[in-house]
């Protein structure tokens, strides 16, 4: 095809300029940036605020200044439960208090008045092929929804700008109650084709309904991994694919439905929230292969068959942490202290014996450790949910609270649409060239 062949016929040449500047120019000052910044994907470049997380490259994150640790342990816990609940979580984000246990309640009490969904939800879901991938669903129900935005209505009725942040909590509020119940909606109608509208009980937390909903395990601790899984994956700044695509969607002032549905579109790449799924699925590989105990040997020589045939080894690495992540971390305490003889459990502890050695032998990542997704996928593999193309789904949910909360005060703050200037090759060129003459 011709348009195939032409552009083929100049890739060469493109990529080797692309290379110089990234390689043997990335400290040249472009403005206020460098180039390695402009071709780099804009790693590390100080452009957003948000005092809602910070992630320290060599800590993690902090919700509202608190390290995951310290948020598991100041929030209100759910009745009965060691994890907090998930409203608590919410309060926090978008308050920037700790909450009381009953301001908590009261966001769950909340959230219990708006989770209803309406028909027309049902009946998209279940007219759309029941191949279509989870994450398909899940954004489409979302946007679906954008029929209901209160922002939307209100602005097209005149609302004043200082009202903005008000129309979006609105909405935020109405979107996140919503959540789990169309998350376990699809994963019954998709993977057992259950069809019946789902109920959300006001006696039970946001955790506790979700996996009442999900009905899929037997084993007790679900709803405790639903309530830590929803915390952890909720925030982690501005600049990460889902939450920069949710901020920049919603700088135009599209509503939370369509802002969430382009999140979600992002947070859907392997290289970002499909990577628990990627991760899960890499592990399996290698129980296939080896059984559940295989050597260090075998392990790092699968690491490098996976490196060798061009793809990254899935879980590893960040875009701007430097340590193991905090969030994995939390992961596994819970499930070491929970079934410490899990086979894939161990699998994964053994990977994670390896993989950073792999990693740090090859030489290119800038951080050889787990991310959040190194484990999660083992986690819910032991509570019974084993259809993997689901776990972004769970990650969506939780990611959910994070950007809504920067997305009302984004409005609330009256932050601008966003507009970063582009420059083309030949005049990033002719930066380098004038910056090699001699003054
Ligand atoms: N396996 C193999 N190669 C890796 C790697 C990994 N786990 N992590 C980084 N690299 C490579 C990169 O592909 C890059 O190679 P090229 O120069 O050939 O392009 C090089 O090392 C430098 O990358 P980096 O600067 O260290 O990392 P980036 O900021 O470019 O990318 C990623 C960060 C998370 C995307 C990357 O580490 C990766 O692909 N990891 C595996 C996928 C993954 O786990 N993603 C989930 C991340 C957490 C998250 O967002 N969850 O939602």
């Amino acid at each position: 095809m011709i348009l195939n062949e032409k552009i083929s016929a100049q890739l060469p040449a493109w990529r080797e300029r692309i290379r110089v500047l990234a390689k043997e120019h990335a400290d040249v000052v472009v403005d206020t940036v460098t180039i390695g910044e402009v071709v780099g994907g804009m790693r590390d470049t100080k452009s957003l605020y948000t005092d809602i997380s910070y992630v320290d490259p060599s800590e993690g994150i902090r919700f509202r200044g608190m390290t995951i640790p310290e948020t598991l342990k100041a929030l209100p816990k759910a009745r009965g439960s060691k994890m907090p609940m998930v409203g608590g979580l919410y309060y926090l984000l978008m308050v920037g208090e700790v909450p009381s246990k009953e301001q908590a309640m009261e966001v769950d009490e909340e959230w219990g008045k708006r989770a209803e969904l309406p028909d027309y939800l049902y009946k998209m879901l279940k007219a759309m092929p029941r191949e279509t991938h989870p994450m398909t669903l899940f954004s489409q129900a979302v946007l679906a929804l954008q029929n209901e935005s209160v922002f939307a209505k209100r602005y097209h009725e005149g609302m004043k700008k200082e009202e903005y942040w008000e129309a979006a909590l609105e909405d935020s509020l109405n979107l996140t109650a919503k959540l789990p119940m169309i998350a376990a909606f699809i994963y019954r109608l998709k993977y057992f084709n259950e069809t019946k509208k789902l109920k959300w009980n006001p006696k039970q937390d946001y955790g506790m309904n979700f996996a009442r909903m999900m009905k899929v395990s037997d084993k007790k601790g679900y709803a405790e991994l639903a309530r830590l899984y929803f915390i952890i994956h909720s925030d982690h700044e501005s600049g990460n694919a889902s939450a920069h695509a949710m901020h920049l969607a919603g700088s135009t002032l599209s509503d939370a439905y369509y802002s969430f549905s382009a999140s979600l579109n992002a947070l859907v790449g392997p290289l970002h929230g499909l990577a628990n799924q990627e991760c899960l699925g890499w592990l399996l590989q290698v129980r296939k292969q080896f059984g559940g105990n295989p050597s260090r040997d075998e392990l790092y020589k699968f690491a490098w068959d996976t490196l060798n045939s061009g793809k990254v080894i899935p879980g590893y690495g960040h875009g701007v942490l430097r340590v193991i992540d905090p969030r994995f971390t939390a992961q596994l305490e819970f499930a070491r202290k929970r079934f410490p003889d899990d086979e894939l459990l161990r699998l994964a502890e053994m990977v994670l014996d390896v993989v950073p050695q792999v990693l740090k032998e090859q030489g290119k990542a800038k951080s050889p450790a787990p991310n959040v997704d190194a484990i999660s996928g083992t986690l819910q593999y032991y509570y019974g949910v084993r259809e993997f193309d689901f776990y972004t789904v769970l990650f969506g949910v939780g990611r959910a609270l994070g950007v809504t909360s920067n997305y009302v005060w984004a409005r609330a703050l009256g932050q601008p649409i966003e507009r970063p200037k582009s420059m083309t090759t030949k005049m990033l060129e002719e930066i380098v060239q004038e910056a090699a003459q001699p003054l």
